[in-house]
């Protein structure tokens, strides 16, 4: 065990968790999956963090993927365990009642991508790399990678990269839908903290409830999830957050959301 490969930052309702461990181009061990998995646990329980941003270390890498040489060492019973924890840690991440933002700040390559792709927004630095090269290891991808690519990019996109392995550039991910914004790598922190001090200062019922219906409700026909998203809009009329939001607005005024 070494030190918490996890590094966590609070900044007005914003909770930045970086993974540490550049040397190995932050790629994610049994304990890195671990530690993620509890500082998003912990990330939704607390009521002072409102957004959260995942990011790597270094100027490097998002994350390079699982841990190459800790899975050649596994036997199929770990296998299963690793696989287990990735994707449980990957579904937290998407079902986390509040917004989480992935700052890509280099490579994300197989469960990186992974992981980016749970995500509900990702902002990718002009200079990342991205894809799924699991092929080139005799492996899928198997942190829900094959799920999420052929619900965020289509078809087409999910078999390119998950059949030849091969990445691709920043510009690329973005014309794919695979990223919503690229900017300059030195721009990349001060414009995903914009976008998270925004997402901090929103309803966080509303944003609840859009995470909700868009998460949930996707994941259910049409039918099923426009229900779905009726009872979430209805819901909110019980919060003052929502009386606040109308109010503030007839009044002319900014509002001041409670999370209540
Ligand atoms: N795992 C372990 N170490 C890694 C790593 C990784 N994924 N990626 C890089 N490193 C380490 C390198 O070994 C090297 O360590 P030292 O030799 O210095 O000790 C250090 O990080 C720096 O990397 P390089 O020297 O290779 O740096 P370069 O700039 O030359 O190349 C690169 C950068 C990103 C192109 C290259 O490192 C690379 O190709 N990395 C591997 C990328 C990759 O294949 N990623 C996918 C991993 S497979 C499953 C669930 C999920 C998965 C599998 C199973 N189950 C259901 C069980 C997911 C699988 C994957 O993610």
């Amino acid at each position: 065990m070494t030190a918490n490969p996890v590094l966590s930052r609070d900044t007005d309702g914003v909770r930045t968790l970086t993974v540490d461990r550049p040397d190995k181009l932050n790629a994610l061990n049994r304990q890195t999956l671990q530690a993620l998995d509890d500082a998003f646990a912990s990330a939704a329980n607390d009521p002072q963090v409102r957004a959260v941003v995942l990011t790597g270390s270094g100027a490097k890498a998002f994350v390079a993927g699982a841990d190459i040489a800790e899975m050649n060492a596994l036997t199929a019973i770990e296998g299963r365990e690793f696989s287990l924890l990735g994707q449980r840690l990957m579904r937290r991440i998407e079902r986390l009642p509040k917004p989480v933002v992935a700052m890509v700040n280099g490579y994300a390559l197989g469960g990186g991508l992974e992981l980016a792709m749970a995500c509900h927004l990702r902002i990718a630095a002009d200079s990342a790399r991205l894809g799924q090269p699991e092929v080139n290891l005799g492996l899928i991808p198997g942190f829900g990678g094959t799920q999420r690519l052929l619900r965020l990019a289509g078809r087409a996109a999910a078999l390119e990269l998950c059949l030849t392995g091969a990445p691709v550039d920043a510009v690329r991910a973005l014309q794919l839908g695979l990223v919503n914004r690229v900017v300059p790598a030195a721009d990349l922190e001060a414009e995903t903290m914009k976008l998270a001090a925004q997402l901090a200062a929103a309803a966080p019922l509303a944003l609840r409830g859009v995470l909700d219906a868009i998460v949930l409700g996707g994941e259910c026909g049409l039918e099923e999830g426009l229900q779905f998203e009726s009872a979430q809009f209805a819901l909110l009329f019980a919060s003052e957050d929502m009386r606040e939001g109308t109010t503030a607005f007839l009044d002319k005024r900014k509002p001041q959301f409670h999370n209540r």
